[in-house]
């Protein structure tokens, strides 16, 4: 018989360790942190934790540049440490699963010390390492062997003059990316995979994963070539073998477990037809992805930085077209925020008059739909984008480098900053807020990014005892996930998928039915006929409203009768 798959009921928890509690006083988030606050999780009633890296790393990208994929950094803790964890995270019956970042290594990771050291080792291939382009003399613009740009600006390319050759990196100089042609590459992989599996783990979410497959040519792109570099994307995002190459790893890592495992893939640039392959249970590739299209409604031509208002209505139909695409053979994952994305409730809400309201109805949106959703870490009690007014405020390599190159260019500085404070992944990134003490609770020393100065009134210990509580809020969604097969299996359809300010949708399986109206605007919002006089099952105002007009930013969620 059919027994869907554990995680399509269950509920993922992100923790940006650096940013979640501070155990030491060092102004770091850290692991002991972590397992102070796992009653929180088991209280919010989350399934899943999912640890942002922890692992050895000179901490250019904060953790997405590892250098030694077996040790914990001691800025995180001891192995000790970690293994009191795991086991503590089980205790209370949760699963932890954590990020593998394998598209690229750290600059430091032995694997590059020894490839980079002469033309000709047994880790040369490991890595991308081409010749300047004929006819240009070295670390010259033009030079560089293709004309691909990073992800974090400049050219895709570093030139190394101790073999007058240059190495790729998608993102920072100092991540290198992994050959994934070499066979050698992919099995180290996956016996440092099998290593963290038999050390309890219990699952991947894995970074930029769909990146990992170049076209073996590396030719130039002809997209967007008229800046300084061009994106490269076509030639990278799910290349030619990205799955046999995923295919290869399920295989070698999962195939002789028998334990509840979840993989989750970083996906950036996914098409839903490349997500049904990726995640179509009969291929034996990934449980889910993270999709990003929903994530790019807010950019202009000019990309993130060209920041824009989003339309619901683009938001409606996208979510429409992943729900119905992947309904039977894939799986979603569904999410607003993570370590990369500006705060949910600032981007998409309204953190100001509505906070409370707006970021219980986007949260109704996410988790009532089909798929498994994944909670960012402060989202749960309605954090805000961070309101940094000066740049050296900012840490993110991301951040910092767009600021240097908006800034070289002419833009003005003002204008830069006011980007940055609605864009920038540093939004995410400053220290969860606990309670109104100082340093919202986080830590005892200074911590390594500025807390949000609304912590005094935005914290979970005022959430959670405040009238009108965003926790408590989750913990019904969450609950809901966990009781009713209707929201974990049941149909998906959209309703008014042309109104500019209603979202509703309704699930249903078999003769259980769930409709979900959602009022995305500060109005008022009448409520179509056909949707009226129904069981109220979940709903953010606290009050039952009239029947006929939703309330600015209500949610409300109805059984029919
Ligand atoms: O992000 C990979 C990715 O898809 C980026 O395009 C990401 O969306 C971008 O940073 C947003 O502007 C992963 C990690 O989530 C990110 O934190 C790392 O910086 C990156 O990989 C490199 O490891």
């Amino acid at each position: 018989p059919y027994r869907p798959a554990w995680w399509t009921s269950a509920v993922v928890y992100q923790i940006y360790t650096r940013s979640f509690a501070d155990s030491t006083g060092d102004g770091i988030g850290d692991i002991t942190g972590v397992i102070e606050r796992l009653d929180y999780l088991s209280e919010l009633g989350v399934d899943v934790i999912w640890l942002s890296p922890v692992h050895q790393s000179p901490q250019h990208d904060n953790g997405y540049d590892i250098s030694n994929y077996r040790r914990i950094d001691h800025l995180y803790g001891t192995e000790e440490e970690f293994d009191r964890l795991l086991a503590e995270v089980h205790r209370r019956g949760m699963k932890l699963i954590m990020d593998l970042v394998v598209n690229h290594t750290s600059d430091e990771h032995s694997a590059f010390v020894v490839s980079s050291s002469s033309r000709s080792n047994v880790s040369r291939d490991s890595y991308y390492w081409r010749d300047p382009r004929r006819g240009f003399s070295p670390d010259n613009p033009g030079a560089e062997p293709n004309n691909w740009g990073s992800i974090f600006g400049g050219s895709a390319w570093k030139y190394d003059p101790r073999t007058e050759q240059y190495y790729l990196h998608l993102f920072s100089p100092h991540q290198p990316d992994l050959n994934w042609e070499s066979t050698r590459v992919r099995t180290r992989v996956y016996e440092m995979m099998n290593w963290w599996l038999d050390r309890g783990i219990d699952g991947f979410r894995m970074d930029a994963i769909n990146f990992i497959s170049k076209r073996p040519a590396l030719p130039d792109s002809p997209v967007g070539s008229g800046g300084m570099y061009a994106n490269g994307a076509p030639f990278y995002v799910s290349g030619p073998r990205v799955h046999e190459f995923i295919q290869e790893m399920m295989r070698a890592v999962f195939d002789y477990r028998t334990s509840e495992y979840l993989v989750v893939g970083e996906t950036d640039g996914v098409t839903v037809e490349e997500a049904v392959l990726f995640t179509d249970s009969l291929r034996g590739e990934l449980d889910m992805v993270f999709q990003f299209e929903h994530m790019r409604l807010d950019h202009g031509p000019g990309g993130k930085w060209d920041h824009l208002p989003m339309k619901l209505r683009d938001f409606k139909t996208i979510a429409n077209r992943w729900q119905r695409s992947l309904a039977d053979r894939g799986w979603n994952s569904l999410y607003l925020g993570n370590h990369d994305q500006p705060r949910s409730v600032s981007r998409f809400g309204d953190d100001a008059e509505y906070r409370y309201e707006s970021a219980t109805l986007w949260a109704t949106v996410i988790h009532l739909q089909r798929g498994t959703p994944f909670i960012y870490q402060g989202d749960e009690i309605g954090m805000t984008n961070a309101g940094f007014t000066s740049l050296d405020q900012y840490r993110d390599v991301e951040s910092l480098a767009y600021y240097d190159y908006a800034v070289t260019r002419g833009i003005n500085e003002e204008h830069v900053l006011d980007t940055l404070g609605k864009v920038s992944r540093d939004n995410a990134r400053t220290p969860m807020q606990w309670d109104d003490s100082p340093n919202a609770g986080f830590s005892a020393g200074k911590p390594w990014i500025d807390v949000n100065p609304n912590y005094r009134s935005v914290n979970a210990a005022a959430d959670r005892t405040a009238e009108k509580s965003i926790f408590r809020y989750y913990q019904r969604l969450i609950q809901l996930r966990h009781e009713s097969l209707v929201v974990s299996l049941g149909d998906f359809e959209m309703l008014e998928p042309n109104d500019p300010q209603l979202f509703a949708f309704r699930r249903s399986l078999g003769n259980e039915e769930l409709t979900i109206m959602c009022n995305v605007s500060a109005g008022l919002l009448p409520v179509p006929a056909y949707l009226h006089g129904r069981e109220l099952v979940l709903g953010n105002y606290g009050e039952p409203g009239d029947p006929n007009v939703l309330r600015p930013w209500e949610a409300r969620v109805h059984r029919l009768a």
